[in-house]
């Protein structure tokens, strides 16, 4: 089952996401899965296999072996899966670093949340509440706050979100790679319609985009 998940992820991955940051997360999640699926099957299968081949039968090794362990094996098994740990910290500092760092080339808006709604500001002074329209295949910042409690922004096609703090300029980045109508909604829970605090997303082509940011 496990084996036939990391195939059909592998399989997966070919396919671009429909926004990014999703791709690293997705990356690590793979990589994670991948090797606890083998470091599983290297413990698991020999356990299965001494179970049965050593199992009791009467008369046989009634009193076992006076073994002394095995200095070559202790090196071995602490070597490599230090190896292992060491190269999960790297790989998984290095994705999560791609994943909040926004592209420099990234599109600003500011998003102001409150009970219950959440207003985006765009750089040309226009501003929209529970809608965040946004070009395709253009990285986009946002710069959150709050003006009362906690909220926070979740994007869940791009699989990210960050909080919006009152008293604190927060930032999340995320592209989505095509058109259409996303939903986005409040993560920490903030009142009474917290469940109600949703904002669409959307994503429409470049030129579409110039045109709906020039209307009032
Ligand atoms: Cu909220």
């Amino acid at each position: 089952m496990q084996m036939l998940y990391v195939a059909a992820a592998a399989a997966a991955e070919v396919i671009a996401p429909i926004a990014y940051p999703a791709d690293r997360w997705d990356r690590i999640f793979d990589i994670w899965i991948a090797l606890a699926v083998v470091i599983y099957l290297i413990v698991a299968v020999p356990i299965i296999y001494f179970m049965v081949k050593y199992r009791y039968k009467e008369g046989e090794n009634e009193i076992g072996a006076d073994e002394h362990g095995n200095m070559g094996l202790e090196i071995l098994w602490t070597i490599i899966p230090t190896i292992i740990v060491i190269y999960l910290a790297f790989q998984s500092a290095a994705i999560y670093t791609a994943q909040r760092t926004a592209p420099a080339d990234s599109l600003l808006i500011r998003a102001d949340a409150m009970m219950w709604a959440w207003q985006f500001d765009y750089p040309n002074g226009k501003s929209t509440i529970g809608n965040l329209t946004i070009p395709v295949d253009q990285p986009i910042k946002l710069e959150l706050t709050s003006r009362d409690v906690i909220h926070s922004f979740y994007v869940p096609a791009a699989k990210t979100m960050e909080d919006a703090v009152p008293g604190r300029v927060t930032n999340l980045w995320f592209q989505f790679n095509e058109t259409g109508e996303f939903i986005s909604f409040c993560r920490e829970y903030c009142g009474t319609a917290h469940a109600y605090m949703n904002a669409t997303i959307n994503v429409v082509t470049q030129e579409e985009y110039d045109e709906w940011l020039k209307s009032s």
